[in-house]
Formats: structure tokens, sequence, C-alpha cells
């Protein structure tokens, strides 16, 4: 891609020179415009804004330095050269003092000027090319259909795309920064998402200690109830020591996944927990007892009879029942404890931090429950109970061999019954 100076606006009150400079000039540009005197000549740069203005200084209604004053409170950065006779010498100590970019002595030298306009437009085509490939990035960055933001060596933000900036509300990352130190300020907690522990300016790096699979952050948007989820891909520092960072948005897929997890983890007749999980949350409670050394207990409880009730009343009732008693005691537990289907007509009941004759006391006031409870069609609904404390050294085999014993102790003494399994049995 070849720049090129694209307008020049000569300012010149004798035609002869005008015409012969506009000529020469259209070498070196698309499009020369021409001014007869200094009020024209600011008009024409409002509404042109040329790369570069030349300008004679003696002219009617307003003189080439007072026009200059007037270009460079408007862009402070102009090009403006200077044609100028020897005797104006007044005038061009003005615009020596105005720091204009260069004169030329009159009778103009085309070759000086041809030099001149060589050296002061090569800066203003660097400028262009600039300013060409910084759209061009811009244009990439905001199309992306991911939110980006840029991070400087120091790991502080230069760059946000639209994207980012309209999901948190904002015009620009200057107005963003107003109100907020970092953008850490807007993550939140969340069970698949990593928190991070250091909510400041540096989040990125404590970010980046961590596996990049599990860069997954979660944000609120803008003034929305509903957090959203994105995956966080962190670039390799660019050659300018920028970081380039992409938030590609995963919510629908962590939903997803959420509810796959739910879905294998839900007994679908009662909706309690099914056995999977309980395994899930048995390995997990039974780790924390051989770190922590707390007490739990468990209790396995099995309907009597309950092949009687489908029998008298058929599958589906004894399905309601079956889900009436799940709804029934998980009703009557604390939400610390928890139920799970262990499958067919028995059930299992975790209980962190519960010593055995507390989980006795449970199991004997669930006992009582259902004992009483009206389930409709069978009014003579009872459950046998077998209750274990967990041992140092216990694995769930273990366990269950025993709260199993404790169980079958209970029937065999006539059903309705809690036994305790203790320590060495
Ligand atoms: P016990 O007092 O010795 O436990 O007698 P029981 O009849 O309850 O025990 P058994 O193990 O002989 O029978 C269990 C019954 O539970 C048989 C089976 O049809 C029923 N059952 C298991 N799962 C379901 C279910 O999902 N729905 C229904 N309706 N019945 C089920
Ligand atoms: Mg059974
Ligand atoms: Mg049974």
């Amino acid at each position: 891609m070849k720049h090129k100076l694209t307008q020049i606006l000569l300012v010149e009150d004798e035609p002869e020179v005008q015409f012969e400079l506009k000529r020469f000039l259209e070498r070196f540009c698309n499009t020369v415009i021409t001014a007869d005197n200094g009020e024209e000549g600011l008009a024409l740069f409002k509404t042109h804004r040329p790369d570069i203005v030349i300008s004679d200084i003696k002219m009617p209604k307003m003189n080439g330095i007072d026009m200059a004053n007037e270009i460079k409170q408007i862009s402070k950065d102009q090009v403006i050269l200077f044609s100028t006779a020897h005797s104006d010498s007044d005038y061009f100590l003005k615009a020596i003092e105005m720091q204009v970019d260069g004169y030329i002595l009159k009778p103009v030298d085309l070759h000086l000027l041809k030099n001149k306009l060589e050296s002061v437009a090569k800066n203003i085509i660097l400028q262009k090319q600039k300013q060409f490939y910084e759209n061009i990035l811009n244009d990439i960055a905001q199309m992306q259909e991911s939110m980006l933001a840029v991070y400087d060596e120091q790991m502080l933000p230069i760059f946000y795309n639209k994207k980012l900036l309209s999901f948190l509300g904002y015009k620009t990352l200057q107005a963003f920064l107003k109100e907020h130190n970092t953008l850490s300020d807007k993550f939140e907690k969340n069970e698949e998402c990593y928190y991070l522990q250091n909510r400041n300016k540096y989040w990125l790096e404590e970010l980046l200690s961590i596996d990049s699979e599990k860069r997954i952050i979660s944000m609120k948007e803008r003034d929305t109830v509903k957090s959203k989820m994105f995956f966080i891909s962190i670039s390799e520092k660019t050659e300018n020591n920028h970081i380039v960072v992409s938030f590609s948005e995963i919510t629908s897929i962590v939903d997803r996944k959420r509810q796959y997890l739910k879905d294998a983890h839900t007994d679908e007749l009662t909706q309690i927990h099914n056995r999977t999980k309980f395994n899930i949350v048995f390995t997990q409670t039974l780790e924390k007892f051989q770190q922590e050394d707390i007490s739990f207990s468990i209790i396995l409880m099995d309907i009597d009879h309950f092949k009687k009730i489908n029998d008298r009343y058929g599958h589906l009732i004894g399905d309601t029942i079956l889900k009436k008693f799940a709804t029934l005691i998980q009703k009557n537990i604390a939400d610390k404890n928890s139920l799970s289907r262990w499958g067919g007509e028995e059930f299992v009941l975790l209980l962190p931090n519960c010593n055995i004759n507390d989980a006795k006391d449970i199991a004997e006031k669930l006992r009582l429950l259902i004992e009483t409870y009206d389930f409709g069609v069978e009014k003579k609904l009872s459950c046998s109970f077998g209750v274990a404390k967990v041992n140092k050294g216990d694995s769930t085999k273990s366990l269950f061999q025993r709260v199993d014993n404790a169980l079958y102790k209970a029937k065999n003494s006539g059903r309705n019954s809690v036994f305790v399994s203790y320590e060495n049995d």
C-alpha cells in the first residue's frame, strides 16, 4: 500500500504565482485546493483539512500569519509552510515564533520547494501509514465475536474492543477505568469458575499461573442479574510486549454441563441424589474425616414389606409412595445431611459432624415419623434402620458391611426398628 499526500491547500493572492505553484504541487498529491486570501484559506482549511498548508504572508482580507494562528488553534500540529519575500522580514520573525514548519523564499525556487515538501511529507505519510494500520487492527478487533482486551507489559489495560465495552456498559475504556480499578472487579464467585484470590490489577498474572483450561471466569452483563461465563485465552507477549486477552462466552456449554451433571446425579423417580452422587459425597466426606478427624455417620433405611404394597396396589402406587417417602425424609433432615436413593426401596442418609448417638436419635425420629405418617393408601408403612459411625481406616465396603449388618438385625428383630453398629462389630 503506497501512501501519498491527499491534499495541499495553497493560499496565494498573486494569480500567476498561484497558477504556477498549483501545477507544480499537483505532482505531489491528489488534489491542490487554492485560496486567494487568508480568510478564504481558513474557510477551506476548516472544510478540507489538508495535509499541508502553503501560504503567502502578505495578502488582502486576512494575512498569512493571522490565518496560520487561527489554523494552529484548531489543529496545533497542522503542517504550514510560508512562502515569503525578503522584504517581509517582520512577518517572517512572527512566523518563526509560531513554530511553522518551514518557509520558502520568493520567487519560489521549485527545486527547494520540492526538497522542503518531501521532508515534511515524509512524516505525514508515516503518520498516515500508522493510522492506516491502526484502523485495520481496530477493524479486526471490533469485528471479533469474542470480547477482547489488550494489556501492556505491566499488565495494565490499553484497549477493550466494542464487544467487551458494550458488555460492561461503557463507551470507552477510560470511562470504565474511571469507575473501576480493574476488570476483575466484575468477576463473580461461581462453582465452575476459577475465582481470583486477589481481585486486583494483576489478576492476569494470577490467571496465568493456573492451567489454561481452568481459565474460566464469570461476569454480570451490565445491570442484568444473570451472569455469563467466559473462557479466557491469554496470548504470549507480542513483539511490543502486549498481551491479548480474549473472552469466549461459554455460558450455554456450562449450563448444559450443569444440567447433564444434575441429571446424572439425580434419581429420576424421587428427584433426590442417586447412588453415583452418594458415592461422590461419601468419598469427599470420608477424605475430610480422615484429614480433620471429624465424626460422621450413616443411616441405611429399607421400607418394610414394600413388595406387598406393590402386590396390593400396583407399581404406580408403589412409585408414588416412594416419592412421598423421599420427600418426607428430605423435609425432616438438616440441610447438611444428604439423602440418596440407595436402590429400590432403600435409602441412605449421610450425616457429617454427627456421632453415633445423635445418628441413632435421628433414625429413631424418622422411624416414628414414617410409622405415623399418612401415605394415603397404606396406613401401616414402616421402615427399618441400620446406623453406623465411620471409623479410622474405613472404606466404603467396610462401612457398608457394618451398616448392612445393623439393618439386617433390625429386619430380623421384627422390622420397624433402629439398630446401631458399634465400633468393633
Ligand atoms: P423387607 O421388609 O424384607 O425389606 O421386604 P420388602 O418387600 O420391602 O423387600 P424385598 O427386597 O423383598 O422387595 C423390595 C420391593 O421393592 C420389590 C420391588 O418390586 C420393590 N421396588 C423396588 N424398586 C421399586 C420402584 O422403583 N418402584 C416400585 N413401585 N417398587 C419398587
Ligand atoms: Mg430391600
Ligand atoms: Mg424392604
